[in-house]
């Protein structure tokens, strides 16, 4: 029996347990975009050699190549943080009026306290919204099992499936009882049929037909097995779904729970006889009152729900038990410890610190986007002005150059420049801008986990592939002013700068530096730079450099383990006082 056996126990994470229900659902395909907390899925789904998996420029190409493999009739899954739906919502929203030949589930990661987000949201309301079924794990077995669940359901009613977890669930362990890979029939297949596929022209007959399947799914919803109740000996009666269960069963361990799997669309009759059977209701779902709203709608009055739970951060037995188990009102729901502050930092030999120092000497308003990068805006380095989410870096540049401003410059990273940068590129060069875009090209995705992408020249299942030539990229955009340039070269970096500003037109600098965890480079040797006191006049440059590697104090001293000599503090000072070690 090898570790992976049927019937064999394994401490696995939410996601690892995923990627294994996948493997035993008899997915054919997986495609997806890195995004915490569901990047570990395609990375695990990747050793699987029965199923064909891809990292994809964005989420939307990842929902469509997977919609595409669905309608050819095999099992199919994307997977992707919750913003990720945002940007593959057009397609999301349509897909549904058509409907799947294949199973298809869409694996979507929400983050509730916004551990590792940019805005905090739930993503149980796109269920709703594009009447879909919607599947939710409590733990990792239920992660593995409930994903076969998914595909059984989105075949059953023809349907796409969202299959919603959340950062607890995908990254806590538990114990999981592997199963066999299921021999998928692939019996079915694509038939062509206009009035069905081509939705544009159909829109109005299909979405009765989607309306119709959404009435037979809340029929069917009411004798769902896994939507359960667990009678308990006392009096609490409680409602809920996903991570809350297990919180709650630990606070109130003697309560009947209705455990519901399937929230989309909600039992409603199983509700309502719930409720009518106990005296008051706990509600217990974290962010918003998805289920709690349509329980009152339904004219149930003996809930409680967000009088006394927060709508906001992740939920936790201690959270829960301030909530109900306490007789003040709480008015501090948060879950942070008392930890010393540690601001996060760009890592010692970052390529994007050496960007970010010429744009704050050359004095320009950066719009940002998401990435490592994203930590420029902290001190001592200070210098990007705006980030909101993937690829809005460019646009909001040519923005700000319409709205008057002088002087801005956007920057993105390579991965974030292809996921979303591409359009607004074209954007300014079509509609006449003269934004200027530094691509921090750091050959890999580093904010998620060194991620390959299409100008990695790697795929996620580490077939060699074409690697996407940015520079030629950007030229036939119609970007004339293309410079690449070395941010460890402060001089060059800066000249770079002014350059691209006192260009008439748009420009773009990509800078040239991978970042000193990408592949090939974790092994590259080093030598460190070293601080000669007798040269230093504790000036504190190289401190504002802001490298972790400078240490902190009135004398400043290099760490020499975590220095990678990238030299921009030697660069920094004016009194040669650092240099390389052995080269003093
Ligand atoms: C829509 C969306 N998808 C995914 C993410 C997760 N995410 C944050 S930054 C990032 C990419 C970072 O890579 P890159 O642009 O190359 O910059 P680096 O971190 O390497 O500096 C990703 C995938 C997100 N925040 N939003």
């Amino acid at each position: 029996m090898t570790l992976t056996s049927p019937g064999q126990r394994m401490l696995m994470a939410g996601n690892n347990a995923i990627a294994r229900g996948a493997y035993e659902a008899g997915v054919y395909f997986a495609s997806g975009y890195p995004g915490t907390p569901s990047t570990e899925i395609l990375e695990v789904i990747s050793h699987y050699p029965e199923i064909r998996s891809q990292w994809a420029a964005n989420e939307k190409v990842a929902f469509d190549e997977a919609m595409g493999v669905a309608m050819s009739g095999k099992r199919a899954l994307c997977s992707m943080k919750y913003v990720g739906l945002n940007v593959a919502a057009d397609s999301f929203m349509v897909f549904p009026f058509a409907g799947t030949v294949g199973g298809f589930v869409v694996i979507s990661a929400d983050d509730p306290g916004m551990y590792s987000s940019q805005n905090e949201q739930d993503n149980r309301y796109f269920a709703r919204m594009a009447q879909v079924p919607m599947i939710e794990p409590s733990d990792p077995q239920e992660a593995k099992d409930y994903l076969k669940l998914a595909f059984e359901l989105s075949e059953l009613f023809s349907t796409p499936v969202l299959y919603r977890t959340s950062m607890r669930v995908s990254h806590s362990k538990g114990v999981v009882t592997l199963g066999e890979r299921l021999e998928v029939k692939n019996d079915r297949s694509f038939v062509k049929d206009v009035p069905n596929w081509v939705v544009p022209i159909f829109a109005k007959s299909l979405r009765a037909k989607l309306d119709a399947k959404m009435a037979r799914m809340s029929e069917f919803v009411e004798s769902y097995p896994f939507n359960w109740i667990e009678e308990g000996q006392s009096k609490t009666a409680i409602i809920t779904s996903g991570a809350s269960y297990t919180y709650a069963k630990e606070i109130f361990p003697d309560a009947t729970c209705l455990k519901l799997a399937l929230t989309n669309p909600l039992p409603k009759q199983k509700i309502v006889d719930f409720c009518a059977r106990h005296e008051q209701v706990y509600v217990i779902e974290e962010l918003e009152p998805f289920l709690e709203e349509q329980i009152r709608a339904w004219g149930i009055t003996n809930v409680i729900g967000k009088e006394r739970l927060p709508r906001t951060g992740e939920y936790s037995p201690d959270v829960l038990a301030k909530a109900f188990l306490s007789e003040e009102p709480i008015k501090d729901f948060t879950n942070e410890f008392d930890l010393i502050s540690r601001p996060p930092q760009l890592c010692p030999g970052c390529p994007h610190r050496g960007a970010y120092l010429a744009l704050k000497k050359a004095g320009v308003l950066v719009t940002g986007d998401i990435g490592c990068y994203t930590l420029g805006a902290l001190p001592p380095l200070g210098a990007m002005h705006t980030s909101f989410c993937m690829g809005a870096s460019i646009g909001n540049a040519f923005g700000f150059e319409l709205g008057g401003m002088d002087k801005v410059v956007a920057v993105i990273g390579d991965s974030t420049f292809i996921h979303g940068g591409i359009p607004p590129l074209i954007d300014v060069v079509y509609n006449g801008g003269n934004t200027t875009t530094v691509i921090l090209d750091n050959r890999t995705t580093g904010m998620t986990g060194h991620q390959e992408h299409p100008a990695t020249g790697m795929t996620l299942q580490g077939r060699e592939a074409p690697r996407l030539d940015l520079v030629a990229l950007i030229k036939a955009i119609g970007v004339e002013h293309v410079q690449v340039a070395d941010p460890f070269k402060q001089k060059d970096m800066y000249q770079a700068v002014q350059d691209a500003l006192q260009h008439e037109g748009p420009s773009v600098i990509l800078t040239n530096r991978p970042c000193i965890f990408a592949r090939g480079e974790k092994n590259r040797p080093k030598t460190p730079y070293v601080i000669q006191e007798d040269k230093c006049t504790q000036c504190g440059a190289c401190q504002r450099v802001g490298c972790p590697a400078v240490l902190p104090g009135k004398q400043p001293r290099i760490d020499e383990v975590s220095c990678t000599g990238c030299s921009l503090c030697a660069q920094a000072c004016k009194f040669d006082a650092i240099a390389l070690k052995g080269v003093m």
